[in-house]
């Protein structure tokens, strides 16, 4: 029996018992198989969840690289690793093979040791989806570097606090990013975060636009020139098996957004093996996964568990709505996709819009539909399943976080008969547990509670960067000796999984995690603002989207509160992104807050909800007059 390889059920049942009584021999056994070591670990694991501290083959050295392109050449050389599909549908589609992606990503890897970058060091990249932001990553893995990629459609603000973070000595963009009709001047976001980041003594700059666009002489350097004139070989750095691999910034529901630190060993096997498994990956097949790669669903699932199975990934640059909301479906046809991933917000988009623009696509190729990101309602999981997959094509609803590295919990498509709604059972190797708020674990069938994971997998972060303590409190103190995801979920009679939300102040916008504190500071910096709340409310397409309440200082009393709702907006859009935007802004006398000062959110969210016939218990609050004054004036 192969564990790397989940065929039927009765193999999943028998793959999944032998990894809980044995872990280590099991992911010893996937890690020996499947990949190429240039030294085999001491020891498989070594975990301490108190402190924590967590090991996955210890003394192994390797490349990830090495793993995700060399080994490939010999029998994939001309097989195309990275198939780019640009925002212009009229644009050629670019098929890069593994032979020319070794390449470029030994130029590349060399550029960057020209320039000072070395083992150990921090890069940021921010990148839109074009094939230097894979490149980018992969050569920094080459030579060692840890990436640090930010999600270009994040502001200047929200860039240069995490490139200070992680003490980036770099940033790779480009001139500009194309999204729909939009042309974005990335390069003057970049400018702007830089002025308050004394650390960054490099800046690449890849031509995508061909804006004219401003270059400071010593710092900025046209990537193009560079990579033409670098030699294309680079030997890979060996690296540890615990050694750093990236950070990737996650929004908390305080403060700082936590840099969420993986490591090398682990994390390449996990993705690799649940890649192959969940979406029962075949030699010819043609996977698209529409995320960025500034999500951990991009790191994951475009270029790491892709490429180390020797795939074809696709990478798409542009929106679903561009030029038609056909977009996706004419994708899936010219390049028959195979396996097609995405999150719920986006098939809500679609399945808003007129029907012909699925059913005049042929999207027979299909064989896997995947969703990420967020709890998939029924009706956005039937369309999908009715219309994109015409019943055939199994839907893996994958429950994961950017600090498990690798999907959790999913059905293995032809093996797990799907329910929808439910992210079904756990991957091999993951011991999910129901808790209470006394701390107990809740056995059996048909519970709910908080979702906890009682033993370590190979792709967990280890640490949140520069923040250790942060990551004990986040992740292991709430329950003893287990790791807390942030989630609810509840178990059916037959042990699948349902996924109900975050039970944290974290809210789920179009499938971006968002934390409710940094966007509240942000609206407090307006002069006229005193304080403000923000809570979800349900939203048709972006599932949740936010609702402000807002406490206006006395100098803001005499404004207009539609000017003042725009500028509140707009400070959001600088400090965060356009992503952090409120679709609703009360302006209130007052917040209900407990006698300690905590503000109940759970009253504004039933306010903003529309949800006011039962408002709970709301003897504790300090000043309950305001309630009703909320509610009366309610959006
Ligand atoms: C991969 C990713 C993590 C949070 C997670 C949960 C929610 C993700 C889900 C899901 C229900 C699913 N989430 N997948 N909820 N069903 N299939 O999205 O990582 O951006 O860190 O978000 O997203 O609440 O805790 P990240």
């Amino acid at each position: 029996m192969s564990n790397y390889h989940i065929k039927h059920l009765e193999e999943y049942y028998q793959v999944y018992r032998k990894s809980l009584r044995d872990p280590e021999t099991f992911w010893a056994e996937v890690a020996e198989e499947h990949f190429m070591w240039r030294k085999k670990w001491d020891n498989v694991l070594s975990w301490d969840f108190t402190k924590p501290e967590i090991k996955w083959f210890e003394g192994a050295q390797l490349n990830i690289t090495e793993n995700c392109i060399d080994r490939h050449l010999r029998n994939r050389g001309h097989k195309t690793a990275i198939l780019f599909e640009p925002n212009d549908p009229n644009e050629d589609a670019q098929h890069i093979t593994y032979k020319q992606l070794h390449e470029r990503v030994c130029k590349f890897a060399n550029v960057l040791k020209e320039q000072g970058i070395a083992k150990g060091d921090r890069v940021c990249i921010y990148l839109p989806m074009i094939p230097e932001l894979a490149i980018s990553v992969l050569a920094c893995a080459r030579i060692g570097a840890v990436h640090s990629v930010v999600f270009a459609g994040f502001s200047a603000t929200a860039l240069s606090t995490r490139i200070n973070d992680c003490e980036a000595k770099m940033v790779i963009t480009s001139d500009g990013s194309y999204r729909g009709a939009k042309t974005i001047d990335l390069k003057g976001i970049v400018d702007e975060a830089l002025e308050d980041c004394s650390g960054i003594s490099s800046v690449l700059v890849a031509k995508r636009v061909g804006s004219d666009i401003q270059m400071k002489s010593g710092r900025d350097h046209w990537l193009e020139p560079l990579l033409e004139a670098a030699y294309k070989d680079c030997v890979p750095e060996i690296m540890d098996a615990e050694d750093p691999l990236f950070i990737l910034y996650t929004s908390g529901s305080t403060g700082m957004p936590k840099g969420m630190l993986h490591t090398t060993a682990g994390y390449m096997v996990y993705t690799a093996y649940t890649f192959k498994n969940v979406f029962q990956y075949r030699e010819d097949d043609i996977y698209w996964c529409t995320a960025d790669i500034g999500w951990i669903t991009g790191h994951s699932y475009i270029v790491y568990g892709p490429l180390a199975n020797g795939a074809t990934t696709v990478m798409f640059e542009g929106v679903p709505s561009y030029p038609d909301f056909g977009r996706f479906w004419d994708i899936v046809q010219k390049h028959k996709i195979t396996q097609f991933y995405t999150a719920p917000t986006a098939i809500r988009a679609l399945a808003k819009e007129n029907l012909d623009y699925v059913t005049n696509r042929d999207l027979s190729s299909l064989k896997v539909l995947g969703t990420v990101g967020e709890p998939i309602n029924e009706e956005a999981w039937h369309w999908y399943n009715d219309h994109v997959g015409d019943k055939k094509s199994p839907i893996v609803d994958t429950w994961w976080q950017t600090e498990t590295g690798g999907i959790m919990i999913s059905p293995i498509p032809y093996s797990t008969p799907t329910k929808p709604t439910y992210a079904t059972l756990p991957m091999p190797g993951i011991q999910p547990a129901l808790m209470d708020e006394n701390g107990i674990e809740i056995k059996g069938n048909q519970v709910d509670g908080r979702l906890c994971i009682k033993f370590p997998w190979p792709s967990m972060a280890r640490t949140i960067w520069g923040n250790h303590k942060r990551f004990k409190e986040t992740y292991f103190s709430a329950f003893e000796n287990k790791y807390f995801t942030g989630d609810g979920a509840l178990r059916d009679e037959v042990g699948y999984y349902r996924i109900t939300g975050r039970v944290d102040d974290v809210i789920i916008v179009s499938g971006h995690n968002l934390g409710t504190a940094p966007i509240e500071d942000a609206i407090n910096e307006h002069p006229a603002v005193a304080e403000s709340a923000i809570v979800g409310f349900p939203h048709d397409i972006k599932g949740n989207a936010l609702y402000g309440y807002v406490i206006l200082k006395e100098t803001g009393e005499s404004r207009d509160r539609d000017n003042l709702s725009k500028e509140v907006n707009q400070q959001i859009t600088d400090k965060i992104g356009p992503i952090a935007k409120l679709d609703k802004i009360q302006f209130v006398p007052g917040l209900p807050k407990t006698r300690s000062g905590k503000i109940m959110r759970r009253i504004l969210r039933k306010i903003a909800s529309k949800d006011t016939s039962n408002l709970g218990d709301t003897s504790t609050l300090l000043n309950p007059e305001v309630v009703k004054e909320i509610m009366d004036k309610a959006l």
